[in-house]
């Protein structure tokens, strides 16, 4: 590290919508099977790992699947807090060639038809996203994806549950009154992948969206490498690199900082948390010059926003500290 400057909040903040909504718990059923013990380091980016791994990812075993595809279903029934120009099913399938669609990453999908169950199940092996649920996620939460996976860290089921209880539009061109089905689809689909939340405001994967926001459909290159670390296409971990290294503040370690890397006199590019060592590390960056800065998690994500890397590498952030540039 090197300057210290003052307790800034990030270039993206002004760009943040005033009225955030809790978009998604991303909760983290306990795996089956025995957790590993194995100790690592924040192995680059931020995934939901595996409880108490310290950096074992969950991720689909493409090579263990039909055709190498994830399937899914959706529910049969459609609940009438979902109006709007297009079905739900056109919606998700739009939401799923988003990632799809991605030229680094090599995750497919395959849509397996409609299921008459209309509540989550993690024991049934269907992957299942439902409008139709009878259960209920909570005040602000619009919609949660539930991870069930076994302690390497491969995905055996994951369910998609869309709240009742907020007004989600179909339509392609978005209605202001209605949160957009499809860029609350394409984050909760990012959880199925495997991704955690960002805290960068033009990330598919920040936690937080608004009434007739439809930015989230758009994955950004953050979505991206995470996407891509997860599931490489052939060449794309050959030809990027990574930076690494270690927040402390008076020598102290500091963890659940956001390191965000900046390409120089460019955009954001992608952005992790430090380890409880302190240690962070980037992958999938394209050669280029980056400036890399570090700032506490003090909004608009917070620490409850990232559940899934806390589950993996301790609950207590340290506080107290600014943010940092390198
Ligand atoms: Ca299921
Ligand atoms: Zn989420």
């Amino acid at each position: 590290m090197s300057a210290r400057a003052r307790r800034a909040k990030c270039v993206w903040r002004g760009s943040v919508p005033r009225r955030r909504v809790v978009l998604l718990l991303a909760l983290l059923i306990a795996c089956v099977g025995d957790l590993l013990a194995q100790a690592r380091s924040a192995a680059g980016f931020a995934f939901l790992y595996v409880p108490s791994s310290a950096g074992v990812p969950r991720r689909w075993n493409q090579a263990a699947l039909s055709d190498g595809r994830v399937p899914w279903r959706i529910s049969a029934g459609i609940a009438r807090n979902v109006t709007g120009d297009r079905s739900a099913l056109d919606v998700l399938q739009a939401a799923f060639s988003r990632w799809e669609d991605l030229p680094t990453s090599s995750i497919r999908f395959a849509f397996d038809g409609t299921s008459k169950t209309r509540n989550r199940s993690a024991g049934d092996r269907v992957n299942l996203v439902t409008l139709d649920t009878t259960e209920s996620l909570g005040s602000g939460v619009l919609a949660a994806t539930f991870l069930t996976s076994d302690a390497s860290g491969n995905l055996l089921d994951v369910d998609i549950v869309f709240s009742r209880d907020a007004a989600f539009s179909t339509s392609d061109t978005v209605d202001p009154n209605s949160y957009d089905l499809e860029s609350v689809a394409t984050h909760e689909i990012g959880h199925l992948l495997g991704l955690e939340h960002s805290g960068l405001a033009r990330a598919t994967m920040v936690p937080f969206t608004d009434r007739g926001e439809p930015q989230q459909r758009t994955p950004s290159d953050d979505d991206r490498i995470g996407a891509s670390l997860l599931y490489p296409e052939a060449g794309f971990l050959a030809g990027t690199g990574s930076i690494a290294g270690r927040i402390t503040e008076a020598g102290a370690p500091v963890y659940l900082s956001q390191v965000v890397a900046v390409r120089a006199g460019g955009p954001v590019v992608a952005a992790t948390y430090s380890a409880p060592d302190g240690s962070y590390r980037i992958d999938g960056l394209a050669p280029d010059v980056y400036v890399v800065y570090a700032e506490p998690l003090d909004g608009p994500i917070v620490p409850g926003n990232v559940a899934g890397f806390r589950s993996a590498f301790g609950d207590t952030p340290s506080t107290g500290y600014g943010t940092f540039f390198h």
